[in-house]
């Protein structure tokens, strides 16, 4: 993905709860930074030098993506949204519970719920 002025690019990321995301971030122009707002990601982008963030998704519901690195006038612009779709839990809603599987970066195409 890219954060630009001033955007970030794509505006919306889909995941599954659950998966290991990796995002890896360029900027064409200045330092900006990603932050995502309930996963307590706040990294720096520099020009020439992706940034690569790798987190579990464990947690479902829409999270906002922000620069957070004071980057110019059009800073403000410069948003997105995380979507973390929720696992197909049919009973148990535990949150941690989907935390238990490995961390393999593998895609699948239809990953089944553990259970
Ligand atoms: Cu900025």
């Amino acid at each position: 993905m890219i954060t630009m002025q001033w955007a970030i690019l794509p505006g919306r990321i889909e995941v599954k709860q659950g998966q290991e995301v990796e995002l890896i971030v360029s900027t064409p122009d200045v330092e900006h930074g990603l932050a995502i707002k309930g996963y307590g990601i706040s990294e720096p982008v520099q020009p020439g030098e992706p940034t690569v963030i790798k987190f579990r998704a464990d947690k479902a519901g829409k999270f906002p993506m922000r620069c957070d690195i004071l980057c110019g006038r059009g800073h403000k612009d410069m948003a997105g949204e995380l979507i973390v779709l929720p696992a197909r839990a049919s009973s148990s809603s535990n949150p941690g519970e989907t935390a238990a599987r490995d961390g393999s970066l593998k895609k699948t195409k239809a990953d089944p719920a553990t259970r």
